[in-house]
């Protein structure tokens, strides 16, 4: 039945930590199966149980936190403090999540000669495709709404980083859940995912990865009708303004690109500044730049660490070559793992490739804009459209450029972009739906009407 194994790598030491199978179509089928049998027992467990259930698995991953943030750590190459704050995130999620059972409501409607009401019924088998950027993140964000709303769960994980997900559905017995409402499938996406788009038994895939992968999900679901949430790809622009708190704007960007080493799809990976303030904001950027600690995710002080594979990092390194104007370059320690440097591009003329490519690295391309129609027309000057940032203090200017960019979320005067109160989806070709937010659990339901005579 499984057909394949794959060695795990830990990025910053390339040290094999763990071998796994890599499952075949049928494996998945009985995953599936299992999944269907395990929704009709979830789906009967009354609002409030549900809820406790979910509760105590909350708890058992904030119990996990320090085993869960290295293992996160130690496959993803995330810095261990951002892996720590990472955990402390989900388990927020989880506990908001947890009280959503008992808050799916659904509406009475005035009807001619009776009464009309609306339930919301669980969809059924949910599976969840992650990226190997944020596995843990991303995960829990597809997964909790669903189990709230009724449903079962099947995590996909990418096979480079499987390793916290495996851990998560540990826990989900350990805390009580029953048997198969979380499972984790192993296995490449070009197989086990495939299997999962095509199977259906499957009711809805939530697929966060590439734009290019984002559309197999999309073609497939249409041929089965399945429901889709798609989390694909950005470029979002970091806009600051000759107004705005130059000092916070250009210590602030740095990190609005180079966290989880460029690695996030709401990476700011194009830097907008206002020609009257260009060259002071690139002196105060450069030694921010300069200063940004690479190295051994493990130590309590790294703020970038490795990316995620050999492969990419070549991918990334081919972005930054001699026809690039260099601006500012950190640096990498020696020895094993897959360095890449924070690394500062500049165009002037805003025609570097550089700044139309989604790099998924430690690189950013500056460039300098004139007036504010200017900087939303070139934020805009993209295929995709998942984030952005505006810096200023003009209120005003900050809601006319936030209502110009076509980006499903901004942030003023930070580098914000997931908060999981707050609905969190891309435009354009970054996505289609919308993740997070108290309304994510009815996304995993459908509406019934159900009309009751008065005779
Ligand atoms: O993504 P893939 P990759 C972007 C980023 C990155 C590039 C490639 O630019 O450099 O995508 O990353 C599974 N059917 N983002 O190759 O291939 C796969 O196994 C079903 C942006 O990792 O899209 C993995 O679990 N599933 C992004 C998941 O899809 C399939 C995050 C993502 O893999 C499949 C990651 C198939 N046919 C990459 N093929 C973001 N939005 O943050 C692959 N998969």
């Amino acid at each position: 039945m499984t057909s394949l194994q794959f060695d795990v790598l830990n990025p910053a030491t390339e040290d094999v930590l763990s071998t796994i199978e890599l499952v075949d179509a049928k494996s998945v089928d009985e995953t599936v199966r299992r999944s269907a049998h395990a929704f009709e027992t979830w789906r009967s467990v009354e609002p409030s149980d549900r809820a406790r259930l979910l509760r105590r698995f909350a708890a058992a991953v904030e119990g996990d936190l320090e085993n869960l943030a290295k293992l996160e750590t130690d496959n993803c190459g995330h810095p261990i403090n951002d892996s720590r704050s990472t955990v402390r995130g989900i388990v927020d999620a989880m506990d908001y999540y947890a009280g959503a059972p008992e808050r799916i409501i659904g509406q009475q409607i005035p009807v001619r000669g009776g009464t009309a009401i609306t339930l919301h019924d669980p969809i059924g088998v949910v599976a969840v495709i992650a990226p190997w950027n944020f596995p843990l993140m991303i995960a829990v964000w597809g997964m909790m709404p669903a189990l709230a709303a009724g449903n079962s769960v099947i995590l996909k994980p990418s096979e480079l980083t499987p390793l916290t997900t495996l851990r998560l559905a540990d826990l989900a017995r350990e805390a009580g859940l029953p048997d198969d409402v979380v499972q984790v499938v192993t296995g490449t996406g070009s197989v086990a995912g495939q299997a999962l788009l095509d199977h259906p038994g499957v009711a809805k895939i939530v697929f966060t990865g590439s734009t290019e992968v984002g559309r197999k999900v999309m073609t497939s679901a249409a041929t089965h009708l399945k429901g889709i949430t798609l989390e694909l790809g950005g470029k979002s622009a970091n806009i600051v303004f000759a107004d705005a708190d130059l000092a916070a704007a250009a210590a602030a960007a740095p990190m609005g690109v180079f966290n989880n080493a460029g690695q996030d799809c709401c990476a700011r990976s194009r830097l907008l500044v206002q020609r009257s303030v260009f060259d002071d904001f690139v002196k105060i950027l450069v030694p921010a730049v300069k200063e940004i600690v690479v190295g051994s995710p493990m130590h309590e002080k790294t703020e970038v660490g490795p990316l995620i594979s050999s492969a990419h990092r070549n991918r990334v390194a081919s972005f930054v070559n001699d026809d690039e104007n260099i601006l500012v370059q950190g640096g990498t320690p020696n020895g094993p793992g897959f360095w890449f440097p924070p690394t500062v591009l500049r165009s002037d003329d805003g025609t570097a490739p550089s700044l139309n490519m989604e790099i998924f690295g430690p690189v950013v391309t500056i460039m300098p804009f004139d007036t504010e129609a200017d900087a939303i027309r070139i934020a805009n000057q993209t295929d995709y459209g998942l984030a952005g940032s505006i810096w200023t203090r003009d209120i005003a200017r900050a809601m006319r450029t936030a209502r110009g960019v076509r980006a499903g979320n901004l942030s003023v005067n930070s580098n914000s972009a997931v908060r999981y109160p707050t609905p969190f989806g891309g435009m354009k070709q970054s996505g289609i739906g919308r993740e997070l937010g108290p309304e994510a659990p009815l996304e995993f339901t459908e509406k019934k009407s159900v009309f009751i005579s008065n005779i």
